[in-house]
């Protein structure tokens, strides 16, 4: 079964994770995985082009995680950020680890060199094996692109700050009139991307957020066309359970372009191609409609065994809702 599946940070990576577990167990293999992910939260730091969303699922796929942070590696040391600030330079509001480190400087050494973002994402990808789990990972785009969070300030005016500084500094207190992708315009999916999306047999939308994470990578042109066209049954999971977001900020995200933060609100938001819908028992009643096929389960990614068991309902209510 070819997969393809649209994810952000660290919700997206845990499920992933719980994906690939239950794929190993199944004997109608062989199954492969491709991840279209989120480069809008990619911010430049000393110098460095810093990939979070793709780090986190490299990181949480390959094993090299942090594993109760969701993102950075585990066993992190910080002398360099000391060394840095040190100095006095700046911004020390974003953690970057010594390990981690060594991701920017290959990755920015790579890009300097003239690779694109896939290539540098595949030779990244291969140090965490990957492959060998059936599993690619494509940038959404290899156009540098980032998402900009527009606030307003006291006097009224309003100003554009970027999207790391908003969740992080900030922890999206701000409030947030809209969020703007710099670059998107001349921004071109990514090698690959649009087919496949096209050519799966099922495609799966994570709990990532809605807004943040899988609602820009549907801003790069021809994704969204690709997810309406697609033969494959289009089948999602809600990052909200009992209305509020397991992690992360979402609820600041869709608050801020005006969606109710209920899993009604954020299947809305994939209402023009999404085929089935996975939900929390918490949240069965809440739903309205026969658009998309609903499935109510625990939704809590406990530990691996339990998401895995998410995997697989959304497999299966894809695979009965074949287009
Ligand atoms: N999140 C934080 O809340 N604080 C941090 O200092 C921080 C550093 C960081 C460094 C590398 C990286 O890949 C991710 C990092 N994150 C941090 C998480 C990041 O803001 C989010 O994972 C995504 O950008 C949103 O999904």
């Amino acid at each position: 079964m070819r997969i393809t599946a649209l994810a952000g940070g660290v919700g997206g990576a845990r499920f992933l994770r719980g994906l690939l577990h239950h794929l190993s167990g199944r004997s109608d293999g062989p199954h492969s995985v491709t991840v279209i992910g989120n480069t809008g939260d990619d911010i430049t730091l000393f110098g460095l082009r810093v990939c979070p969303d793709l780090d986190t699922l490299l990181y949480t796929l390959g094993g090299g995680v942090h594993e109760s942070q969701g993102w950075g590696r585990a066993d992190e040391t910080f002398a360099v950020q000391g060394e840095l600030a040190a100095y006095g330079a700046q911004p020390q509001w974003f953690g970057l680890g010594d390990r981690d480190f060594g991701t920017h400087i290959a990755r920015s050494q790579w890009l300097g060199q003239g690779m694109t973002l896939s290539a540098v994402v595949e030779r990244l990808a291969q140090r965490w094996k990957l492959p060998e789990q059936g599993v690619t990972l494509l940038p959404m785009t290899d156009t540098p692109v980032e998402t900009h969070v527009v606030i307003e300030d006291e006097d009224g005016s309003e100003r554009a700050i970027h999207f790391q500084q908003w969740w992080v500094q900030h922890q999206a207190q701000l409030p947030a009139k809209r969020f703007v992708v710099a670059g998107l315009n001349q921004a071109a999916a990514a090698p690959g991307v649009l087919d496949a999306i096209r050519t799966a047999d099922l495609v799966l939308l994570p709990p990532s957020n809605p807004v943040v994470s899988i609602g820009i990578i549907l801003s790069v042109p021809g994704v969204r066309d690709a997810m309406r066209g697609t033969t494959a049954p289009v089948v999602g999971v809600s990052p909200l359970v009992g209305g509020a977001p397991v992690r992360g900020h979402a609820d600041a995200c869709l608050s801020a372009i005006g969606v109710p933060v209920t899993p009604d609100g954020v299947a809305g938001l994939y209402a023009d191609f999404l085929d089935g819908w996975l939900v929390d028992k918490a949240d069965e009643a809440s739903m309205t409609g026969t658009e998309p096929a609903i499935r109510a389960i625990p939704l809590l990614m406990t530990d691996i065994d339990a998401t895995a068991e998410m995997a697989s309902e959304a497999i299966e209510l894809g695979l009965s809702l074949r287009r």
